[in-house]
């Protein structure tokens, strides 16, 4: 999330360090955007209809394809989220997370008792001195929990079942076109950029030398790009320069050798049985 933001601002400003965070809980994010004291939100925040159609935003694109996972004590001995059947689980407001645990339940007839927290760390905390059976959030909010918060990781495991879908991207305000192309664009321009070669290292190189045309376009080196969306020409070149490409970015954060630990799965390029697949920049 803080990379994507990274990379608008080189493409935009040409200087990735130009970027004011604003740290947001669940609840707080959607106002926030709404009234302008962000002006995006990348925030593992899921796309759905009702956040497009009712709460003033666009979506961009999907940086992330994520699920919802349950993590419990190995020593619970539960290993399916199908024995959760009248458990307690520990879930944050404000969060699709909340919603999906109660149709989960529902569709399931497994009578979970959700306890509810504002703050992540109230959740987390909860859950790890036994006020609930489990805890629940995307996979990739449980991985970071259990590396992040967990005294001995290896005392939890993460559920085999994920029980939703949770497509995580950046969201702008709607009325802010120029803006919301900008912020969608570079995100393709990330993916492209990956799928075509270009990485951190060899931008420069290929800028200089590259015959490809799909490349060109990227770099700025043949059609200028840029000027459609009001930027300079290599607006991709510094993105790619202050991030590197999406593949490179995944890894860095997220990727199996970071401290996360997250396989690329569904993550991956569409050419390579994964979901991702920009849009072409031309
Ligand atoms: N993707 C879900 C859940 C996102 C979410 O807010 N997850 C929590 C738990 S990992 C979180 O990030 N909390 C951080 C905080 O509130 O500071 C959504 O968009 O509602």
């Amino acid at each position: 999330d803080v990379d994507v933001c990274r990379a608008m601002a080189a493409a935009t400003l040409g200087d990735a360090e130009k970027v004011k965070y604003v740290p947001l809980n669940a609840q707080q994010r959607f106002t926030a955007l709404q009234s302008g004291e962000v002006d995006v939100l990348s925030r593992n925040t899921t796309f759905t209809l009702t956040r497009d159609a009712s709460l003033g935003m666009n979506l961009t694109a999907v940086t992330y394809y994520d699920g919802q996972g349950f993590m419990v004590p190995v020593k619970s001995k539960i290993k399916s989220a199908k024995q959760l059947k009248g458990q307690t689980v520990c879930v944050q407001s404000g969060t699709t997370t909340e919603k999906n645990l109660t149709d989960f339940s529902k569709a399931s007839g497994l009578n979970i008792k959700p306890v509810v927290f504002e703050k992540l760390e109230a959740a987390e905390n909860a859950y790890f001195t036994g006020r609930c059976i489990a805890y629940t959030t995307d996979a990739s909010g449980l991985a970071s929990t259990r590396n992040k918060v967990a005294k001995n990781p290896a005392d939890h495991i993460i559920l085999p079942e994920l029980i939703s879908k949770e497509p995580l991207g950046p969201m702008v305000r709607r009325g802010d076109d120029e803006w919301f192309a900008i912020a969608k664009w570079t995100i393709y321009g990330l993916l492209e950029a990956e799928e075509y070669g270009i990485t951190q290292a060899n931008v420069d190189a290929l800028k200089a030398t590259s015959k490809d045309p799909v490349v060109q376009r990227i770099l700025g080196t043949s059609e200028d790009t840029g000027k459609l969306l009001g930027l300079n020409k290599d607006w991709m070149a510094n993105a790619i320069k202050a991030t590197g490409n999406y593949g490179e970015i995944f890894e860095r954060n997220v990727g199996p050798k970071s401290a996360l630990g997250l396989p690329r799965g569904v993550n991956n390029q569409w050419n390579k049985g994964g979901l991702m697949y920009a849009y072409p920049v031309r």
